[in-house]
């Protein structure tokens, strides 16, 4: 296998960054796509960039990710610059190119890599950030959201299909139970039963959208805290990043997500199931910095289940975590054995503290 100091240095060279490659980092966050920040000496002190290899069992077609990035970032920074925004280099992402206008460089082994600009001075927070953490994070995916609202849904390629489907997730994950191909599925019955005893809940939103009480929108789709960059001196939110899965959706799942990761108690693959729970405050923090941004673009049905998307998207990443552990780990990342286990079981402990405390989540929504 080819070092990744070699790629590096072909890749620097390919996109003509400014500077001579001298090493890189390892950025572990990511299930999907492997992440590296890549430093250059000999340019007036040196540079840094994140370069990605894109997973390409997941996203089949790398160029129509790349499209519906580059069209999504230049409008939010057109969108910027209309409102007099100064320091648009750190609030939103670049893509770079290579001379010829390839945005993917192909390495000798067949993967795809892209180089995005990296943001200086900024910091990301995992799992349990402060409130202040968690309101700016709403702000951010909130804006997000606001600055596309005037922006094509229709017109943005679907990276992955049915990525947000709930009830084409539970089928999927009834399918991975049927075919029980790592023979793992007589030990995980308890989940299972829970699983297809909240099986209802996954039609939710697509019944509203066929009421006509919900609309399409560009929708983030994995909105992880960590997806938010701040700025590391202020606090404040900077840029949002992990663009890939921008495409059609509801709002309640980019909100419900958030909530899902961020207002856990726990981090997403906590094995110690007595310190998951959903923490109300955290949850109230995100909604106060996510719906006065999109007030005037999300009507009140929209607005009322935002609560109900934390608990549905919580639901379809506990099938989608178990079906991957029936599949034998095919899809996500694991760092060992029962990881993918371990994080079915996590979720779905926040799922059932979710529905628990709905109708409180339900009342605290009425405030905004
Ligand atoms: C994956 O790799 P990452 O962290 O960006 C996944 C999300 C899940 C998330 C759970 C393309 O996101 O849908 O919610 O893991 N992304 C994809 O941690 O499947
Ligand atoms: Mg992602």
């Amino acid at each position: 296998m080819l070092s990744l100091n070699h790629t590096f240095e072909e890749i620097c060279k390919a996109f003509k960054l400014k500077g001579e490659f001298f090493g890189y980092n390892v950025i572990k966050s990511g299930n999907i796509n492997d992440t590296y920040t890549v430093h250059t000496d000999g340019y007036e002190g040196g540079r840094t960039y994140l370069v990605q290899r894109i997973n390409h069992n997941v996203f089949h077609s790398p160029e129509k990710i790349i499209s519906n990035v580059c069209r999504i970032t230049d409008h939010i920074r057109n969108r910027m610059l209309a409102d007099g925004e100064t320091d648009i280099k750190r609030r939103v992402l670049k893509m770079y190119h290579t001379p010829e206008g390839q945005y993917i460089y192909r390495s000798e082994d067949g993967s795809y890599w892209r180089v995005i600009s990296y943001i200086t001075n900024s910091c990301t927070f995992n799992s349990r950030p402060t409130l202040k953490v968690m309101r700016n994070a709403g702000k951010a995916f909130g804006e997000f959201q606001k600055n596309l609202s005037d922006f094509d849904a229709s017109s943005l390629y679907e990276t992955i299909p049915h990525f947000h489907d709930t009830v084409k997730r539970f089928e999927d994950f009834e399918k991975s139970v049927a075919a029980d191909v790592a023979s793992r599925a007589a030990s995980v019955k308890d989940e299972i039963n829970y699983l297809r005893s909240m099986a209802s809940y996954a039609g939710y939103f697509s019944a509203l959208a066929k009421e006509n009480k919900i609309s399409l929108r560009v929708t983030h789709n994995d909105t992880k805290c960590n997806n938010v960059m701040f700025d590391a001196g202020t606090g404040e939110p900077l840029a949002v990043i992990d663009l890939d899965t921008v495409m059609p959706g509801y709002a309640a799942y980019d909100f419900g997500d958030a909530v899902r990761f961020a207002a856990n108690t726990a981090a997403e693959d906590e094995k110690d199931l007595s310190e998951v729970s959903l923490d109300t405050e955290m949850f109230t923090q995100f909604a106060s910095g996510f719906v006065p941004q999109l007030y005037g673009n999300l009507n009140e049905t929209e607005i009322s289940t935002l609560a109900m998307g934390a608990l549905v998207v919580t639901l379809e990443l506990s099938s989608r975590f178990l079906g991957d552990y029936l599949a034998g780990d095919t899809y996500f990342k694991t760092a060992y054995d029962e990881h993918n286990l371990v994080r079915a079981r996590c979720q779905i402990q926040l799922a059932r503290d979710m529905e628990r405390k709905m109708s409180d989540l339900e009342r605290i929504m009425k405030q905004f």
